[in-house]
This record gives C-alpha cells, structure tokens and sequence, in this order.
C-alpha cells in the first residue's frame, strides 16, 4: 500500500453496497464438499464463506462503472459504447484495431485457433495456460514452455519470474524451423507459475529476437496492468513512471494482444483481441461475427462494454493497484511469515500454497493440491483452486498424467471485494490446518471429461488399504 508521512494509506475506495455471506457448519461443509466430489469447482457459491476460486469476473465495480452502464446504447450497430469501448483500448494499451470478444478464450480461439496455428506449429510460451493450452492443441499446435528455470522453482525469489528464457526460445526456433512458429506468446503476471511478473527488459529482448525472425509478437493481457505495477516496483527506471505509461511502453512491444477483460478490468464479463495489422485485423473482425456475435458487440451487451472501458482506465491507476497488490502480499506474508510453504516471492492477483511441500506425504498420483484444496475448503469453508496435476491433464501424445513440478493450490483474491480481516481469517484457517496436515487425506479420480477436466473431475478419499 502507499505511504504517506510513514503511515499506511487505506483502500482507495469506500463500501457502498454489500453481499451477505456465511459459514457454514462443519458437517454441512463436510457434505458440500463430497456432494461436489471434492472439486471446489463444483461447490455451490452460497455454501462458500470466502471465496478465492478465482480473481476473473469476481471484483466489484466502482460507481463510474455502475453509473456508465446505464448509458449503454444497446443498438444492433454502431453502437455508441462500441467505440467507447475501443477508444479505451487504444488510449490504455496503444493497440489500433480492436474485436470485441465474451471472453478471453474466445478471443484466443479465434486468434490462436483459427488464424495463427496450423496443425504441427509450435507455440512458444513462458508456461502454459490451460484455455490457451486447449486452443493451440485443438488447432494441431503444440505449446512449448520457455520459462526460465526457476519459474519451475517455488522457492526462487527471482523478481521477474515470469521472464522468457531467450536460450529455449531460440533454440525452439532453430529446431522446429522458423516456419513452425506462428508467433511467440508472452503472459503478463504469469498464472501457473504463481502470478510472477516478466521484466520490460525481458520484453525488449523478446521483441528483438522475434523481429530478426519475423515472428509476431502476442500478449496475453489479463493481468498485464499488475504486471506494470510490478515493474515499477521491481525494475531499475521505472519507479518515477506511471504504471499507465508503463503498460503503453510493455504493449508496444508486440504486435497484438488477448484479453480476458474479467480480470484487471474489474468486471464480470468482456473480452477482445488488440491488434496492429489490419489484415489480421479484418480476418479476426470476420471471424468473430460468425463465432461471438457481429463486430460492435462480440457476445457483450453494451452494458459490459461500457463496464469495461471504464474499467480498463480504473485498472491501471497507481493507487488502485498499490492497494490491491497489498492485499495479496498481507495474505502472503502472513503465511510465509508462519512457515506455510507458498510460491514466492507473493504474486500479484494470488498467493500460492505449495502442495507438494505443504503435504510431503502424498504422492502425485494422489493429488495433493486438489486434497488440500477440499481439506481448507472443509476446514473453513474457504475456496481454493486446484493448480497442479490435475489442471495440467494428459500429454497429448501418450495419453499419461502430466505431472508438473508446481503442484499448487491458488487463494486468488478477487478486486476490491474481501477486506484485511477475511484475510486474516483466511491465513489463520490456512495455519491452523497447516498443523493438523498430516490428517489430509488424498484422491482418487472417478470422473475425468476429456479435455480441461479441472472444471468438471470428481475425486473419492482414497481408503488406506493398499492399493
Ligand atoms: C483464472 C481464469 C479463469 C479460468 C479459466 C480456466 C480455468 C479456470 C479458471 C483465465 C485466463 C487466464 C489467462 C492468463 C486466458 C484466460 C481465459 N483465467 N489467459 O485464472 O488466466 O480467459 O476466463 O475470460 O475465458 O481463474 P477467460
């Protein structure tokens, strides 16, 4: 949070509006969670105390934007909103052309899936994200990871995490063939790897290597405006800038963008793809209208649009995003300050519980994330969400278990919505069943949907039986 005269300036905002929430009793929550098949995804929400399955569509929205979605023109075309909207787009991250999208898989699906890959590409990316995973591979693609090393690495406090590894970058290249690469895929704030950051030097250095080969550059956005907070923090150069002339500066290296607007936008629907090409541009415009809905709306109403442009400006404010960046980081400290093994350093949108560390007795094959994810929602009625072996699925190929080496469940914390006291509780519950761990018990899977099966799995205690 920022300071000022060394005392801690409090949320940039006041409450207007409330949601009543409850805890449920023990036995009820025991219930919940084997009628969901012990996958926070298939809980009720009303029988979730705090809930930290995700930050995406979750935050609540200012005044600015309630009041800006009563001037919505809900017209089929030409919309005023719609060029609001765009308008927002091009001010905040600098990109010319802008088709409007639902979401942000959708705007993957097009971008990625129905216009870069073709089947046998391979798409270079710090680590995978599952939506993004999905689409490239439905396409014929294959996603290759080139994070950094200790990216892998819950324990290194490297600043920039979520930088690119430049050496597997460019030997992918030579390797597959520069023909093989429809483009370079860059996150912000990177998800799976725990919400870390890629530095603008690294980002520099991306944009250069992809020139020499003529490989588009695409960003994904969703967490791009944390991203830029961190920078500031982080980087040598950038403390005196604004986090919204730093985003301009990140965006300027690449040659489009996906957003999920649900995330840093602050609202509880919207997407689009950003562009610079024009003739990429008219191919995705085209696309979208068969797949989302006709160009000046994209499967939003034009009450979500006017959300999002408002949004999109709130979201990159200096304030705002101390704040928000400050919550995450409380729940954080006050976890690693106790001894519960997180993935440090604390991300911007999420603190990561490390499974594998915080569970050493279960084996992989018994899903400690997911196991840990049911026991703290059973312990205190808190929702995590599962980020390990079972949200990595299946190798493509041989059908196995993918096991990855991060094996995490995510408390992420949705945009001005819990105050420091749900925090509190949160690491209390989390501390508290951190004592009692070697009583959780893992899975087994009894349900598996074919293809992104965190959503849907549903998972029994395993008995102590040998198996
Ligand atoms: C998150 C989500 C929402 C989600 C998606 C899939 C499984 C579980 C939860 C969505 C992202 C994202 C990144 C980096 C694209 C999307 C898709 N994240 N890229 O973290 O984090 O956006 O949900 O609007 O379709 O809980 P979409």
């Amino acid at each position: 949070m920022p300071h000022r005269n060394k005392v801690k300036l409090a949320e940039p905002y006041r409450i207007k509006v409330v949601e009543p929430i409850r805890l449920l009793k023990r036995e009820e929550r025991e219930r919940a969670i084997k009628e969901a098949g012990y996958n926070t995804f298939n809980l009720k929400s009303e029988d979730v105390y705090i809930d930290l399955l995700t930050d995406s569509g979750t935050g609540a929205m200012s005044t600015h934007q309630w009041s800006a979605m009563m001037m919505a023109d809900e017209a089929y075309s030409g919309r005023a909103s719609c060029f609001r909207l765009k308008k927002a787009v091009q001010d905040v991250m600098g990109y010319k052309y802008v088709v409007l999208t639902n979401q942000g898989r959708a705007a993957e699906h097009i971008l990625y899936g129905k216009v870069l890959v073709k089947p046998g590409d391979y798409v270079p990316r710090q680590m995978y994200f599952t939506t993004s995973k999905f689409h490239i591979e439905a396409a014929g693609g294959t996603l290759v990871d080139v994070a950094i090393d200790e990216a892998h690495d819950p324990l290194s406090r490297q600043p920039f995490k979520g930088n690119v590894d430049l050496r597997k970058l460019e030997s992918l290249i030579h390797k597959v063939g520069v023909k093989k690469v429809p483009f370079i895929n860059v996150e912000m704030n990177v998800n799976m790897e725990g919400g870390q950051p890629i530095s603008m030097e690294n980002l520099r250095k991306v944009r250069e290597l992809a020139k020499n080969y003529r490989i588009p550059v695409i960003f994904d956005v969703c967490r791009a405006m944390e991203n830029a907070f961190l920078i500031k923090e982080r980087e040598p150069g950038y403390s005196e800038k604004s986090c919204a002339e730093i985003l301009l500066e990140m965006c300027s290296y690449s040659d489009g963008c996906v957003m999920s607007a649900k995330k840093d936008a602050i609202v509880n629907m919207g997407g689009f793809i950003g562009l610079n090409d024009p003739d990429t541009f008219e191919v995705c415009e085209n696309l979208g209208i068969e797949y989302v809905g006709s160009k000046d709306y994209g499967g939003m109403s034009s009450r979500d649009m006017e959300a999002v442009a408002v949004g999109l400006r709130e979201g990159i404010d200096d304030d705002y995003l101390a704040s928000r960046i400050g919550q995450v980081r409380y729940l954080g400290e006050r976890l690693s300050e106790s001894g519960v093994p997180i993935v440090e350093p604390v991300g911007a949108h999420a603190v990561y519980l490390d499974a594998k560390r915080f569970l050493p007795h279960m084996p992989q094959s018994q899903f400690p994330a997911q196991s840990l994810a049911a026991a703290l929602y059973t312990h205190s009625g808190v929702r995590g969400m599962e980020r390990g072996v079972v949200s990595a699925g299946r190798d493509k190929d041989t059908g196995e278990n993918i096991n990855p080496n991060l094996e995490l469940v995510r408390l992420t914390v949705p945009r001005r919505v819990y105050t420091n006291l749900h925090m509190d509780f949160v690491a209390d519950s989390v501390l508290q069943l951190y004592e009692e761990r070697d009583q959780i018990r893992g899975l087994k899977m009894v349900y598996e949907p074919k293809h992104l099966r965190f959503f849907k799995a549903r998972f029994e205690p395993v008995t102590n039986a040998p198996s």
